[in-house]
């Protein structure tokens, strides 16, 4: 038995690694271009994009914002990794955002770009994104573009299906991918006894309607797969979240093999609605845990890290009617749900067909028990032929993910044979493919999760670039590729390069962010403590070795600029407030010397930079944004003395005007 199996394995897998050599490569694109597709793409001068993509920074752990069609990056959103460009994670207002259990964990791997969505729409006020590495989930407000929220979640490993939110945004979901014995599991366990001892947690962390904070609400204690991807059901398949899983062999090595054994892996189907009503009716076993939730806010303009001890979990396999596995060929990786709520797909990512479910069979097949086995006892696994709407018929070679557009088609990225495939809901026929350069994984259309997709475009991820651009040494940029969808036929229109590894990414039409933009801060709100509002209120005040310079910045100067009485092992904090107010007048700040990176302090924000000056003389420091046409003045002198010594504090601006 097992020796078939190998059969059919070797050559699929080889199939896998050929899609990375020269000789299986599609041909170049130049040919396929239009000559209209320059005209398509171009944003005048002056011109605002319609599209705003928000794609994953991968291992850069960050998030970038393009404009679409023009394919312009617009901002780069530190989220899970310290940023050097305006001291995300190195100002101490942010640093306590990094915080987890594990310490300060200054990095990570995002993948998951999730917009917040009311009635199953993109409602443009969050933007959700998981950390794979040290299990997190941040959220983003669209109307300042930082990073507000991280939270971190315990007992599982790999956070990769994530973050999936529920049609209102009740929850965002995250699943495990590296199963592991939980946290206080006593988990000194031998790494061959998995089966035994190894577990999966899927996290519901509630969503706040008004505000979007997030609170760990329960976490469903799962068979130990590798779990890969989400989605939540909507419309009529509102209550159920689906999660594909791998490696349901089990296999705790050589996963590449191992794990990919058997025909059929799953599409797990979680009754949500029902996992509520549990918690809510007292079900939940509290456990003690350790995970760290990291709240970012606008009017302190600082973060605080808080340890939480406790979470609530439910063993699925006591609980009969919340989980559902059915079948799906050959190690699926994305599941998607169609826009109506009807159809469930998921992509095998070495399967010759992409199964379509239909949500309806399922709830069919459960009333008739049209099971095919048990996972653990008693999770149920459905019949394949009860619950399947039908298949998709050689749609190409390795199917990964598929979005939808606004005209009932879909569309699916094939990795190992380079395109995409476009195909009809209703019939499943294949209607149009693309090649693009090289093996997409995931693709993104404005609103293309949604129950209202807008369509229009479609950008595709790539993972390989080959000879797509000018090359750049041994590693060549990422790049994602824009189609234009609103034919019959998919033409392809731009290439651009991206940051880190592009996973995924939501896109969604401008208008639904710009109304919301905030200017600038206003400084009355400002209630950080070292905040100082005027240039009079500015001071520097020794505490023991610990020294606070309150500090502003305004068009073009920095106030004290001459600061003297440092001393040589002094902590200092530079608490500099930004008392412009108006649109896109920044100020920077940097010190020579200093092991730490630049402040970046928007109008109306008060942002501090901790310095140990470890030498006397004099240092510099200056403004490193050029605001002004006096930016180049915008500096002020240090005097660090040694310590122990007798000079003063003295601190000042203007006082030894230069006369001719
Ligand atoms: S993944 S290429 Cu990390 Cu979303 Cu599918
Ligand atoms: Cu402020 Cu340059």
């Amino acid at each position: 038995m097992k020796f078939s199996n190998y059969i059919i394995l070797i050559p699929a897998l080889a199939l896998l690694a050929g899609s990375t050599m020269p000789g299986c490569k599609p041909g170049k694109a130049g040919s396929s271009v239009d000559a209209d597709a320059a005209q398509k793409v171009y944003v005048a001068p002056g011109k605002y994009d319609e599209i705003y993509t928000f794609m994953s920074g991968g291992f850069s752990g960050q998030v970038a914002a393009y404009g679409i069609p023009s394919g312009r990056l617009l901002k780069v959103i530190p989220v899970f990794s310290q940023n050097p460009e305006n001291g995300y994670g190195y100002s101490e207002e942010t640093k306590p955002m990094l915080n987890t259990s594990h310490g300060f964990v200054a990095w990570d791997d995002s993948h998951h770009p999730e917009l917040s969505k009311t009635n199953g729409e993109d409602d443009g006020r969050w933007l959700f994104i998981n950390g794979n590495n040290t299990p997190r989930i941040a959220r983003i407000d669209l109307t300042t573009f930082k990073t507000t929220e991280i939270i971190e979640l315990p007992n599982i490993g790999g956070n990769h299906a994530s973050p999936f939110c529920t049609e209102n945004t009740e929850y965002v979901v995250g699943n495990t991918r590296f199963s592991q014995p939980l946290d206080n599991a006593g988990n000194d366990v031998p790494i061959d006894s998995y089966k035994k001892n190894f577990k999966g947690a899927v996290s519901f962390v509630k969503v706040d309607k008004e505000t979007g904070g997030m609170k760990l609400a329960f976490q469903l204690i799962v068979p130990a797969f590798n779990y890969d991807l989400a989605h939540a059901g909507k419309g009529p398949s509102h209550d159920w979240m689906f999660f594909t899983c791998y490696n349901t062999e089990q296999a705790n090595t050589l996963l590449e093999v191992n794990a990919s054994q058997r025909d059929k892996d799953f599409v797990m189907a979680i009754n949500w609605k029902k996992a509520e009503e549990l918690i809510l009716a007292g079900k939940g076993t509290k456990i003690p845990v350790k995970y760290a939730h990291n709240v970012y806010s606008d009017k302190t303009h600082s973060a605080t890290s808080t340890i939480e001890k406790e979470t609530q979990i439910l063993d699925v396999t006591k609980f009969p009617g919340l989980v559902y596995y059915m079948p799906c060929p050959k190690s699926p990786h994305g599941v998607d749900v169609t826009p109506d709520g009807e159809s469930i797909v998921a992509s095998g990512k070495l399967a010759a067909v992409i199964p379509v479910f239909s949500y309806k069979k399922m709830l069919d097949a459960i009333a008739k028990k049209a099971y095919d086995g048990m996972i653990d006892g008693n999770l149920p696994v459905l019949k394949y032929e009860a619950v399947l709407r039908g298949e998709v018929k050689k749609p190409g070679l390795g199917p990964l993910h598929t979005e939808f557009d606004d005209k009932g088609f879909a569309y699916t990225t094939m990795f190992v044979s380079s395109e995409v495939v476009k195909w009809k809901v209703d019939n499943l026929e294949i209607i149009d493919r693309a090649p693009v350069f090289y093996s997409p994984g995931h693709l993104s259309i404005p609103g293309g999760d949604s129950k209202k997709p807008y369509g229009k475009y479609v950008i595709v991820m790539d993972k390989i670039t080959k000879d797509r651009y000018l090359p750049t040494g041994p590693e060549l940029s990422q790049a994602a590729q824009l189609f234009d969808i609103s034919g019959n036929k998919m033409k392809l229109l731009l290439d651009f390069p991206t940051i880190g590894e592009p996973h995924y990414a939501q896109s969604i039409p401008a208008e639904k962010i710009v109304k919301n933009q905030v200017k600038f801060f206003k400084l009355a709100d400002n209630k950080n403590a070292y905040a100082v509002k005027s240039e009079k209120e500015t001071k520097v005040v020794r505490t023991g070795k610990r020294v606070d310079v309150y500090m502003t910045a305004m068009r073009s100067h920095l106030a004290p600029d001459n600061i003297e009485g440092i001393q040589v092992g002094d902590d200092v904090y530079i608490h500099i407030t930004n008392l412009e107010q108006d649109w896109d007048v920044p100020h920077g700040f940097a010190i020579k010397g200093a092991n730490n990176a630049e402040l970046l302090i928007m109008p109306g924000e008060t942002s501090t930079l901790k310095w140990n000056p470890y030498q006397q003389g004099i240092v510099p420091f200056y403004c490193t944004d050029f605001c002004s046409a006096l930016h180049q003045e915008m500096q002020g002198y240090f005097r660090v003395s040694p310590a122990g010594s007798k000079v003063p504090i003295k601190f000042s601006i203007g006082v030894n005007p230069v006369t001719q």
